[in-house]
């Protein structure tokens, strides 16, 4: 009997991993005897961020050690929690997955604590009732990320009466880094009557989707915009091409303050179109396979594993370039 439900759960496992559509897949590479065996829902492939990212993942959870079973979302919540199933019918030593959206996780993740399946959180965090259905969690401080922007805006703002006019391009609509960077910047622009937050949408951190709202933020706005705060640098990158079509000089005629320190961002940055950039560090791989070790033994770990990062200006970006890592 038991085989046979191995067997049912392998073919589930299949149908829904090949339906999970982008890079998913069970990714069973040649893992060694007595290797862990991981699930890892990642959010997509929308940003240079998320990129690096899984690249950082995919190396720390290499074979021979780890059998690592990954599975594209899409940006989807539904094919995480689909995906999440499906590890748990897989009877995976430990799941690990990077959760959309901060909500609706409570069910699914009551399903892998009955499995007896620790649940490793990177990246973002969720809200839920019950914070024992989760292990641990790796990742930036969003909040922290969206006062140095705002730090940054002050300082680079010394000396101009105001009112500044800031429009801002939010990420993913109910995801912790959306939620916290608005928390985090409004908190220190509040205190400071010069800055007005004039229009605020979100662009899903897609280049694409940055174009398209900064578009709209210069149609009803007109040259009534002094900055744009973007919570990543694909978006500010997709609004430089929205500026530049309107023929206003991105990162003179409005300063662009944004958050990630990809590659792409240097490189703006360098062409003097982005002012700013604060750093959220990607390439928490390796912290994600110490924890995956350490909640497979049994070991205790700390709830909240924070990663270091810095802020970057345009005259560090030529210097820094070669520097990078993602
Ligand atoms: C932040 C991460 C965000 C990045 C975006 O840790 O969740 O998602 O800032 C990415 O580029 O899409």
């Amino acid at each position: 009997m038991r085989n046979l439900m191995g067997v049912a759960a392998l073919l589930c496992a299949a149908v829904l991993t090949a339906c999970s559509g982008g890079d998913g897949g069970a990714d069973t590479a040649a893992a060694g005897e007595g290797a862990i065996t991981v699930g890892f829902s990642q959010v997509g492939a929308e940003s240079e961020w998320r990129t690096a990212n899984t690249r950082s993942v995919r190396e720390a959870l290499a074979a021979p050690e780890f059998d690592l079973r990954f599975s594209d979302a899409q940006q989807k919540q539904e094919n995480q929690i689909k995906a999440l199933r499906s590890f748990i019918a897989q009877g995976v030593d430990v799941i690990a997955f990077s959760p959309v959206v901060e909500t609706g996780w409570d069910t699914v993740l009551r399903e892998a604590k009955a499995a007896g399946i620790p649940v490793v959180l990177t990246d973002r965090a969720v809200n839920v009732s019950d914070e024992s259905l989760y292990a641990t969690l790796v990742g930036s401080d969003f909040v922290e990320e969206g006062r140095r922007a705002a730090r940054w805006l002050v300082e680079d703002s010394e000396g101009e009466a105001g009112p500044i006019r800031i429009v801002e391009l939010q990420g993913t609509v109910g995801s912790a880094p959306a939620n916290d960077r608005m928390r985090g910047f409004k908190e220190v622009i509040d205190a400071d009557a010069r800055f007005q937050i004039v229009r605020s949408q979100s662009g899903d951190f897609t280049r694409a989707r940055g174009k398209e709202v900064m578009e709209a933020f210069l149609r009803a706005e007109g040259r009534n915009i002094d900055v744009l705060f973007a919570h990543n640098d694909d978006m500010a990158i997709g609004a430089i091409q929205a500026i530049e079509e309107a023929g206003l000089k991105p990162g003179t005629d409005i300063r662009i303050v944004s958050i990630d320190g990809v590659r792409g961002a240097f490189e703006a940055m360098k062409a003097g179109k982005l002012n700013a950039t604060v750093e959220c560090n990607p390439l928490l791989g390796p912290q994600l396979a110490q924890l995956v070790r350490d909640v497979h033994a049994g070991r205790e770990v700390p709830k909240r594993v924070m990663v270091e990062e810095g802020v970057f200006t345009q005259d560090q970006a030529e210097a820094e370039l070669p520097n990078r890592k993602y």
